[in-house]
């Protein structure tokens, strides 16, 4: 009987164990035109290059966001940026999707510290916490744009891709 008890609690407690310890943490993906595809925790943005942007919500509220630039993503996945953002590189775009189907799009030069001193990071924090649940766990935001439509969040992708006709 003791055993059978045993087997019992093998068959129905490991799966639990396994399931809870396998548990997929939420990532961004990183992928296309990258010599280094990523996957991207949160774990490893707290380990990345730190910046924070204050910028005001759709209600005009400012609110501080940290997080990593888009850049130093991009840099570290091998996409073409700085010296080598010239010639057909230049016809690059990078999309950002989201759980909720909603997508995003942003030319390189926008992301590159050559072109642009505006800085537009995935954040996963606001005004020090993580974001919202609704709203996270990672967040692009866009500062200085006059509407936050391409604030996505629920990022769970960035493809980058060579515009075709
Ligand atoms: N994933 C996702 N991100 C999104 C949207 C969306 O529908 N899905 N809406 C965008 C639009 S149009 C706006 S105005 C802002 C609104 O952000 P708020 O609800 O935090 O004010 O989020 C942007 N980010
Ligand atoms: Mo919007």
């Amino acid at each position: 009987m003791k055993y059978v008890y045993f087997l019992l609690l093998v068959v129905f407690y490991t799966p639990l164990v396994w399931g809870q310890s396998t548990e997929k943490q939420p990532t961004v993906t990183v992928k296309g035109e990258v010599t280094h595809p990523l996957n991207l925790g949160l774990a490893d943005l707290a380990n990345m290059r730190r910046v924070e942007v204050r910028s005001a919500d759709r209600d005009g509220k400012e609110h501080l966001f940290s997080g990593v630039p888009l850049s130093d993503i991009l840099r570290q996945a091998g996409v073409t940026l700085g010296a080598e953002l010239r010639g057909e590189n230049m016809a690059k775009y990078l999309l950002v999707k989201s759980g909720d189907g909603y997508k995003v799009l942003f030319s390189l030069p926008e992301l590159d510290s050559t072109f642009t001193n505006r800085v537009i990071i995935l954040a996963d924090k606001m005004d020090g916490n993580p974001l919202p649940a609704n709203k996270g766990p990672f967040r692009v935001i866009v500062p200085g744009e006059k509407k936050p439509a391409r604030w996505i969040w629920e990022v769970t992708t960035m493809i980058v891709q060579f515009a075709k006709e």
